[in-house]
């Protein structure tokens, strides 16, 4: 289907896809560059740029977001350096994210750099294409994919192809560029459901049938400020050489039946409620041209999810990982250029992210490691944070996000440093803080999720929190739920103390006096 082909009752969105499908601005960069970004067409600034990755920041006018695309979470450090080149040449301005999806978003960008920028990303591999809008995001995978003795499938290479198919190797491709909305992808090949497979639309988790390795497929997952939804089984299970095909018939049947005249309404779920799953998916066995398989009786997540945190040995004897801990993602050109330098000198170049926006440095041999801890970046980016610290999540939040209710990345950490100075912690609990009811950093998987909204205290509007609990991840993993409404921000740190203190058994600090 063509954006002129569509013909339902149009919403904003639909009619600016169907007058011209947002890849087109690809032929225009050098035109955007030339001009200057107050002279660009609204729509394409500030719509179809993202189709390219690119997306015009409200809160920064001029300053433009890179989003690109990392299948499986995996760069190396020729394609960090790169990232760091680009956010440098902005001093303050210049920053870059890890995002929860095992992805990097760089910030600052001038619309006059694009060409130059995109030439870069080319000569090492790297592609912002069709990263944001109605597109697929990034693909995720185990971020311990070929390196966990554990694993059942090394997601790596499936990945890859799934994002080869959709973006046309990451050229740009029409086929797949006017979904009916965004739509997320996870591959899984491991035993702890390290991707939050419940919360894409499409996800494929490790099991076995007849003793042949394959995944059953769930279907329909997503968070919006409307309603949120794990995934369902789809009640099939594919061998891993028929992935790619039902991905594409999959998305096939939701570009082409997916609900498109109200956009609250227009995820993968919605489509599968109107027709009921058994329709759905005998109208995906249609595009695929064969029935599927019905699920194998259980799936293989029967692990706890593992954070990846720390020294871990990997299956090649001698080698390990280290994942170094990366406050709320957040990334600067000198800590890149670092970073890069560390997996070469220690590593093999690899790195690995997170979707708790951390880095992982693979294949580091056993014998570097007395020197690898000797390195001044392990205080900045730790190998063993504090327990708060270390499972703390957080979406952009009001510094660079034009939906943002209230900041998030700077408040997160403030307040669990003051947590941890008066707590005593006896388990892990995993804190994620999101801006909106946009949900982008995930509140409903958290132990404790703080979602934005306003609040009201001594009768006068304040930034405040929806709190979120029982959120569970890896096996049985549960959505959490909104416990309480609205807390004033200003108040929040004593109200999560207790809440630490009563159900996940912190003790206060005693403090002695010197
Ligand atoms: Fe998100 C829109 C940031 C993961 C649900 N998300 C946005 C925008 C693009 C809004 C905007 O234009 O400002 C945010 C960009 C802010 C910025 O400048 O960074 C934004 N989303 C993010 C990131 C960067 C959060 C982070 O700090 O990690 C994540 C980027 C992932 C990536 O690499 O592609 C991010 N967003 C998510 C997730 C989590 C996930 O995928 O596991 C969700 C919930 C899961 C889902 O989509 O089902 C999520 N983002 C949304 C939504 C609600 C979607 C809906 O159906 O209503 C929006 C708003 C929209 O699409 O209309 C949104
Ligand atoms: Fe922006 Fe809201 Fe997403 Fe946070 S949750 S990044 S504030 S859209």
């Amino acid at each position: 289907m063509t954006a002129s082909t569509i013909t339902t009752s149009q919403n904003k969105f639909e009619k600016l896809k169907a007058e011209k499908d947002g890849l087109a601005v690809k032929a225009e960069i050098e035109k955007f560059a030339a001009s200057g970004w107050e002279a660009i067409d609204e729509t394409d600034r500030d719509h179809r740029l993202k189709w390219l990755g690119v997306f015009f920041r409200p809160v920064t006018p001029g300053k433009f977001m890179i989003r690109l695309r990392m299948p499986n979470g995996i760069l190396n450090s020729s394609q960090m350096r790169v990232l760091a080149e680009v956010v440098q040449r902005y001093g303050n301005d210049g920053s870059a994210d890890i995002t929860t999806r095992q992805n990097i978003q760089l910030r600052g960008i001038r619309i006059e750099d694009l060409p130059e920028i995109f030439n870069r990303f080319e000569q090492v591999g790297l592609t912002s294409v069709q990263s944001g809008m109605d597109n697929v995001r990034n693909i995720t995978g185990d971020p311990l994919a070929g390196l966990d003795a554990s694993e059942l499938f090394d997601t790596r290479e499936l990945v890859e192809q799934i994002q080869a198919m959709i973006t046309n190797n990451g050229q740009g491709n029409a086929e797949f560029s006017n979904l009916p909305r965004k739509f997320n992808i996870a591959v899984t090949g491991g035993r702890d459901n390290s991707v939050h497979a419940e919360i894409n639309d499409l996800a494929f988790v490790p099991a076995f049938k007849n003793a042949t390795f394959g995944f059953n497929i769930l279907v329909g997952g997503f968070f919006s400020a409307k309603r949120c939804n794990a995934a369902i089984p789809l009640d099939a299970w594919v061998a891993p050489e028929e992935v790619v095909a039902v991905c594409r018939a999959i998305l096939e049947v939701f570009r082409d039946n997916g609900l498109r005249a109200n956009r609250q309404k227009a995820r993968l779920m919605w489509l599968i409620d109107e027709w009921g799953l058994d329709k759905f998916r005998t109208k995906v066995e249609l595009r695929l041209g064969k029935s599927l398989l019905k699920a194998a009786e259980h799936d293989e997540i029967n692990w706890e999810k593992r954070d990846h945190v720390g020294i871990h040995r990997q299956k090649q004897a001698g080698f390990c990982y280290v994942g170094l801990h990366i406050p709320v993602g957040r990334l600067h050109a000198e800590d890149m250029f670092e970073i890069a330098r560390i997996a070469e000198v220690y590593g093999s170049g690899e790195l690995r992210l997170t979707v708790e926006q951390n880095i992982v440095i693979p294949n580091i041999p056993d014998s570097y490691l007395a020197s690898f801890f000797t390195e001044p970046l392990l205080a900045k980016f730790k190998i063993n944070p504090e327990s708060l610290t270390r499972s703390l999540v957080s979406c952009t939040g009001a510094q660079f996000c034009n939906f943002a209710l209230i900041e998030t990345k700077n408040r997160a950490l403030t307040i669990v440093k003051a947590l941890e100075s008066e707590l005593e912690m006896t388990r892990p609990v995993r804190i994620h803080w999101t801006g909106c009811p946009n949900s982008c950093g995930q509140p409903q998987v958290a132990d404790i999720g703080l979602m934005g909204t306003k609040a009201r205290k001594n009768g006068k509007p304040v930034e405040g929190v929806d709190i979120f609990m029982g959120g569970t991840v890896g096996k049985d993993a549960r959505l959490g739920t909104c416990v309480t409404k609205a807390v004033p921000c200003e108040d929040l740190q004593p109200v999560l103390r207790e809440l630490l203190i009563t159900h996940f058994g912190a003790k206060a600090k005693v403090l002695v006096s010197t």
